[in-house]
């Protein structure tokens, strides 16, 4: 007899992370059969009707909502996912731990740290398993770089250094709010690239490198008006186009961090590069299965740069794939995390990034916000502060 116990999924939004996470939930189970639990697709809920009957039809949900509530308000849902832009995840996801609910969240788990810290308020006194869709630590290659790390081959950290560069937004024509483009109003989103895509950065780097203490940064708005997609009005723009910070860690090391969606050429480089006593680490979303390992311990002729192909079956997550050598792509960081997520289920262990998690790369955003209005140092309350100590 099957001891399998099926996860009944309700998912929030049918855009891009609708399907991401959709196709998280399809391919886990053909490739991660040793978990206990089984996700089904059991409601997909969107305001237009038609459109989520599609979605519903195209990834095989068996049913549709047009209303969140009535989503949450069903006996036959365990856990909401909620792919909406960011101004309504805290609304949904305090309403879905209420009730009981498993909560996924896309990131950033919140517009501002009061909210985010509404929402773990909320998770925490439900008492419900909760994870946050930070999906680039769960690459082959970006989990390898945790491992070097915490084996300590790198030594002493000295620096991190992180970019995330886009150029979609540099035509003054693109249009603010709506579908689509939410991410540039700042009244859906919270922030521009600081929240969107600085927070992928912050999450990876506190994983890696622990607590950034305190932040220096630069914003800008290259584009100070924009027509609003829903009013049809052209209003002032809100959010920052590019930032620039720099930072302490908890552990002495020094942070740089670089984000912008007018770095014409670059669609979507996240890259990131540690250097520590005794060894550097280096990785690419372009060329994502791939870790640059430099260890100065090797013999002296040979030293260099390795080019470590992470597709190995000894190598995180890759024995559930292929065969060695054949990689893999950004989709699989999101099966990833659904397996991680359902393994948390049968070991009762938080499957991070939990809510308090990302409420932590939710202050450092906020303190990179603030220090970039204030052009002063700030504090981010994660960890010990540097600037304090001194
Ligand atoms: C923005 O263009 C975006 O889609 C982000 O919202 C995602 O989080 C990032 O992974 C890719 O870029």
């Amino acid at each position: 007899m099957s001891t399998r116990k099926d996860l009944r999924i309700g998912i929030i939004g049918t855009g891009f992370m609708g399907r991401t996470h959709s196709n998280g939930y399809s391919q886990v189970s053909h490739f991660f059969p040793e978990l206990q639990y089984r996700p089904i697709l059991k409601a997909v809920c969107s305001r237009n009707a038609e459109k989520v009957q599609t979605f519903a039809d195209q990834w095989g949900y068996e049913s549709v909502e047009t209303d969140w509530r009535a989503l949450i308000a069903r006996d036959d849902i365990d856990a909401v996912d909620i792919c909406t832009p960011n101004d309504s995840h805290a609304e949904i996801a305090i309403a879905a731990a209420e009730a009981g609910k498993m909560v996924l969240c896309e990131k950033p788990l919140a517009r501002t740290v009061a909210e985010a810290q509404q929402m773990l308020d909320a998770i925490e006194k439900a008492g419900v398993a909760n994870t946050v869709w930070y999906n680039y630590r769960r690459l082959p290659a970006v989990t390898l770089a945790k491992q070097l790390i915490d084996s300590g081959k790198l030594g002493k950290i000295f620096h991190y250094r992180a970019n995330f560069l886009q150029d979609w937004t540099i035509s003054a024509d693109v249009p603010q709010g709506g579908t689509g483009t939410w991410r540039m109003d700042v009244e859906a989103a919270g922030s521009g690239v600081t929240g969107d895509l600085l927070a992928h950065c912050i999450d990876t780097a506190m994983w890696l490198n622990g607590s950034i203490t305190d932040v220096s940064a630069v914003t800008e708005t290259f584009v100070k008006e924009r027509m609003h997609a829903v009013t049809g009005k052209v209003q002032p723009v809100g959010i920052d186009d590019a930032c620039i910070f720099h930072c302490h860690f908890e552990n002495g090391s020094l942070g740089l961090f670089e984000s912008t969606r007018y770095a014409r050429g670059h669609k979507a480089l996240y890259t990131f590069e540690i250097n520590g006593e005794h060894a550097s680490i280096r990785w690419d979303l372009h060329d994502l299965n791939r870790l640059e390992y430099f260890d100065h311990r090797d013999e002296g002729i040979v030293r260099g740069w390795r080019s470590i192909h992470v597709t190995d079956g000894d190598q995180p997550y890759m024995n559930k794939w292929w065969v060695p050598g054949l990689g893999i792509g950004y989709e699989h960081s999101f099966i990833h995390q659904v397996a991680d997520f359902l393994k948390s289920l049968e070991t009762g262990e938080p499957c991070s990034p939990t809510f308090q998690d990302a409420l932590e790369t939710q202050k450092v955003c906020e303190a990179v916000l603030e220090s970039a209005a204030s052009r002063s140092w700030k504090d981010t309350g994660v960890g010990t502060t540097v600037s304090q100590e001194a």
